[in-house]
């Protein structure tokens, strides 16, 4: 298995709800490394930009709101299989089916407020890294 990066945020309603620390903990104690952090309180422009491939879906104009309401922490995770480990650790988009034990199942509230993002795939890892980390060359997927 080969070591990858993923991009993780925590979205504005668990910062708000101040379970930072709890989160980084389950990435902690599930061998993933925080190897790059920011808070950042989003434009609409940056918002907009990094769901860019949802702008045609119902639900974007929300989303950007939400993802603007307020600050989000926004990480780089490092680990074996750390795309699909961290999409592991969140659990299910809507919160409601989200497996027990699941970040999403412990920490949201609904589909809309779901507490966590993950990159979906190593082509989308390596765009969200470089989006939010520019100036982090080593993280862009290799
Ligand atoms: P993901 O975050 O689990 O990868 P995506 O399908 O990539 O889910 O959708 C991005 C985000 O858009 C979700 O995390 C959620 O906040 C929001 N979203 C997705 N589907 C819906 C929906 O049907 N209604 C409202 N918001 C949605
Ligand atoms: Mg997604």
């Amino acid at each position: 298995m080969t070591v990858e990066h993923t991009l993780s945020i925590i979205k504005p309603d668990a910062v708000a709800k101040n379970v930072i620390g709890k989160i980084y903990s389950r990435f902690e104690t599930n061998g993933l490394k925080i190897v790059a952090s920011r808070m950042a309180w989003l434009s609409e422009q940056e918002a907009g930009g990094f769901y860019v491939v949802h702008k045609e879906r119902p639900f974007f104009k929300d989303l950007v709101q939400f993802m603007i309401s307020g600050p989000v922490m926004i990480q780089v995770l490092e680990g074996e299989n750390s795309i699909a480990k961290n999409r592991e650790l969140m659990g299910a988009t809507d919160p409601k089916k989200a497996e027990a034990g699941t970040i999403r199942a412990d920490f949201a509230e609904s589909i809309d407020a779901n507490a966590v993002h993950g990159s979906d795939g190593p082509d989308t890892a390596k765009v969200e890294i470089a989006y939010f980390f520019p100036e982090l060359s080593v993280f862009r997927g290799r």
